[in-house]
């Protein structure tokens, strides 16, 4: 199974990083194909503790070569800072591989991710402020600088013009900013030249010669199914595509060469920024599982909001993805918990859905209908195989997979490397 996707199946922070990270010692390539340094994955290794955000986390793995596919929008300040970083923990980053046609994301783009997030007031998305938006709805129109126009002096020059020509109005008429020259962004831009021209070349053609020759290639979302651009909680999504789709088109390589779709999915759900949560609690429960899950995010730091697990939004992933196997993270987190509501339809005034409504509205009106499981009080964090671990946790995870639409084929127990039970 040359081809591995890993993604989220919620709304984020489900793992992947960690998943990515396991697989890795048996991958030759992990790729980032969506999103930029919005994203946070945490991986711990040891004593060690790492946050990602632009790098895919295969980098921490000695020998996999670390990829940034076509779909990313980079920032180079934050790419030289991560893999400085990096370098100084002894992490070889040497390997990384960045597509030429990545996009940009200008100092323009995140002060503009800013001061539109303001405008918008309480009808604003959340947005992690580093741009992102911005830079895709730049490469949407057909006015954003990639990675190529870095090389080629007076083409980069024409395409900053272009990228600035209206956002100067916008930031000096509507959002009372100062104007921004094309001199500065383009010193700015320039001085990265050098340093990143070694690792910038066709990625998607490298990538598919290493599928050739049977290397594994494990393919990392950013964020997850219910951010997606297209197939999220729209408009209350990031500006990419997070699902299995995504791979394909953010990395150049073909659909049918994704052979496993794995989907990362927490024992209960988490979301961060605003946007509805049919299953968020607002009560002690919702604090429990954000103290005992460390939910803040990783890259700003921000309490995640919490709620129960949604079977709903899980078999709306494993179906919009194709997901051929997940990962449930976090069981360990429920530990204690006496009887584990899970939702497994919601009611819309007065109406059963098995399945995502369509309407925008429905979504905001949901209710979830509960199903209790009955929970455990063991540790489970030293637990290695299905069968160390408590009746009740077995039940919990067989119940969770006969409603959410795939096998459930790992499960976490714990933020380490090695707190994982594998089933398959
Ligand atoms: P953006 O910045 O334009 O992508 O924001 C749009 C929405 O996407 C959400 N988003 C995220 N949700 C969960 N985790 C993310 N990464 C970080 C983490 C987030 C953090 O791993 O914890 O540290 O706050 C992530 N990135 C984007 C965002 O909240 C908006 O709802
Ligand atoms: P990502 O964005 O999907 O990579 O996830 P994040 O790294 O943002 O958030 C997941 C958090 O959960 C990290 O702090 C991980 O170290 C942690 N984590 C991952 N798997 C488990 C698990 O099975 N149990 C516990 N307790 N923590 C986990
Ligand atoms: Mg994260």
């Amino acid at each position: 199974m040359p081809g591995i996707v890993i993604l989220g199946a919620q709304w984020g922070d489900e793992g992947k990083g960690k998943a990515t990270d396991l697989l890795a010692s048996r991958t030759d390539y992990v790729v980032k194909f969506n999103g930029g340094n919005n994203a946070g994955h945490t991986v711990v290794v040891g004593d060690e503790k790492y946050a990602l955000h632009l790098l895919p986390s295969g980098i921490l793995t000695p020998g996999v070569v670390p990829v940034i596919g076509n779909g990313v929008v980079i920032d180079l300040e934050v790419l030289f800072d991560e893999l400085e970083a990096l370098s100084a923990r002894g992490v070889d980053v040497s390997k990384l591989r960045i597509s030429a046609n990545a996009h940009i994301i200008a100092d323009y783009h995140r002060t503009l991710d800013k001061v539109s997030e303001r405008f918008l007031g309480k009808r604003s998305i959340g947005t992690t402020g580093r741009g992102i938006g911005p830079a895709y709805a730049d490469k949407i129109n057909r006015v954003g600088v990639r990675v190529q126009d870095l090389f080629d002096p007076s083409i980069l020059r024409q395409k900053v013009e272009g990228s600035l020509d209206l956002k100067n109005h916008l930031l000096t008429k509507v959002y009372n900013r100062r104007q921004i020259t094309v001199d500065e962004i383009v010193d700015d831009l320039q001085s990265y030249v050098e340093r990143l021209r070694p690792m910038v070349g066709d990625t998607a053609l490298e990538l598919d010669r290493a599928l050739d020759r049977g290397d594994i290639v494990v393919f990392e979302a950013g964020q997850a199914t219910m951010l997606d651009i297209d197939h999220g909680t729209y408009p209350f999504v990031t500006s990419s595509s997070a699902t299995a789709g995504g791979a394909a088109t953010g990395s150049g390589v073909a659909p049918a060469r994704l052979d496993r779709i794995i989907g990362i999915v927490k024992a209960y759900t988490t979301r961060v920024g605003s946007g509805p949560f049919p299953t968020e609690l607002f009560d002690e429960w919702g604090e429990r599982l954000r103290a005992t899950g460390f939910e803040f995010g990783t890259t700003t730091g921000r309490p995640r909001r919490t709620g129960w697990y949604d079977a709903v939004i899980t078999r709306y992933a494993a179906r919009v993805n194709g997901v051929t196997d997940f990962v449930l993270t976090k069981l360990d987190v429920l530990t204690g918990i006496e009887r584990i509501p899970v939702c497994v339809a919601y009611d819309v005034d007065g109406v059963r859905h098995d399945e995502m409504p369509v309407s925008q509205t429905d979504v905001h009106h949901a209710t979830p209908i509960y199903e209790e499981l009955p929970g455990w009080t063991e540790d489970i964090s030293g637990a290695r195989t299905f069968d160390d671990l408590p009746k009740n946790a077995q039940d919990y995870v067989l119940a969770l997979e006969a409603m959410s639409g795939s096998r459930i084929s790992a499960i976490g127990v714990g933020p380490d490397r090695e707190a994982i039970v594998v089933r398959h």
